[in-house]
């Protein structure tokens, strides 16, 4: 082979090199869908003196871990709509979501937690809380119904 041509040749094998794992990993994910519909409720301990302390969580969201424990950086937030009942005590919420197997690099575990901003505090102070809700929800089709009770309460 002439020299000339080692230099395409080594950079089509890198784009091979490359390309080949997202394919993989993004056919993997095509090939399930797993539904997830938590819901919950949301405890405080602390009076509310005013109406942002009334409505003490302002958002929930369903992640799912891919990253080691206590890191967010590689985790999924998947697709998902959220309601909130605000007109119930404690606070309850709904979250209908979705996602197509654990990516490339997956233990056919779904790693669930919730992410819940409230402020239920002294103060009124943003605050946001993780919160583990499965260790391992199998990676499979179908539909899972979770629910998990979850105390915001802010000790000082
Ligand atoms: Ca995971
Ligand atoms: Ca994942």
């Amino acid at each position: 082979m002439s020299s000339q041509y080692f230099g395409p040749i080594l950079l089509l094998l890198l784009v091979l090199f490359l390309v080949t794992p997202t394919d993989a990993w993004r056919e993997k994910k095509d090939n399930i869908t797993t539904h997830f519909v938590v819901t919950g409720k949301l405890h405080c301990d602390w009076p509310k003196e005013n109406e942002d302390q009334a409505k003490y969580v302002k958002w929930v969201e369903l992640w799912e871990s891919d990253s080691a424990l206590g890191e967010r950086w590689n985790d999924d937030h998947l697709t998902q709509n959220l309601t909130m009942y605000y007109d119930r005590y404690p606070i309850e919420f709904r979250i209908e979501a979705v996602d197509h197997g654990d990516g490339f690099i997956g233990n056919d575990c779904y790693e669930l937690y919730l992410r819940i901003q409230h402020n239920c505090a002294p103060q009124v102070n943003i605050e946001i809380k993780d919160e583990e809700i499965t260790p391992c929800t199998p990676v499979r089709d179908g539909t899972f119904e979770i629910y998990k009770s979850i105390d915001v309460t802010r000790i000082v």
